[in-house]
């Protein structure tokens, strides 16, 4: 028997330390919990392109960053920021963003964004695309989120929308790199 005894002294611990852990998230937990609160995908007017997203993110009790956003069904997200410098705007990875506690962090137009490489057919034809958005809180808390899909935009509206002023021009400039020697060792 004696075996068991540190085993239940630990139990005991675990538990006294998840009681301590919920009544504090309780007193933190007056008003809104950290959530993501909407926002929309835009495909680009070309399949090659990448598509544009955006949303909002609702601070919970704590400052914390918003890390990574992924999907089972892109090839590959990126969080960027865009950035005006000089007249001219360029677009610029980002590593991380905040999410101010009770505050807001918002990806829209002009500013932060998504892009979001090849999303599968299947999640584009359902209309929508989820998402999993990873922060620094809670051993890297997940909060999962469907973000709806729109179509191309037509007409002017491709001509002024962040998707025409993307990534042709940007020098989203490493992978054209990472292509070139690739290409240049075919001929
Ligand atoms: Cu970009």
């Amino acid at each position: 028997m004696k075996p068991f005894a540190p085993r239940l002294f630990l139990g005991t611990a675990l538990v006294a330390t998840a009681l301590t852990l919920t009544a504090c998230e309780q007193n933190l937990g007056k008003g809104q919990p950290l959530n993501v609160v909407g926002g929309y995908i835009q495909m680009a007017a070309t399949p090659d392109r990448p598509a544009v997203g955006y949303f909002t993110v609702q601070g919970g009790p704590r400052d914390v960053q918003l890390m990574a956003v992924t999907s089972d069904l892109a090839q590959r997200v990126e969080m960027h920021e865009s950035v005006k410098e000089n007249g001219v705007v360029t677009m610029k990875p980002l590593v991380s963003a905040d999410v101010p506690a009770k505050g807001k962090l918002q990806f829209k137009q002009g500013g932060k964004h998504l892009m979001i490489w090849n999303i599968n057919g299947a999640a584009v034809r359902a209309g929508k695309l989820p998402m999993q958005f990873v922060f620094t809180n809670n051993n890297n808390e997940r909060i999962l989120f469907d973000l709806p899909i729109k179509p191309a935009p037509g007409g002017e509206a491709a001509a002024t929308g962040e998707t025409a002023m993307d990534h042709s021009k940007m020098d989203h400039g490493a992978m054209d790199a990472e292509k070139a020697p690739a290409d240049a060792a075919k001929k």
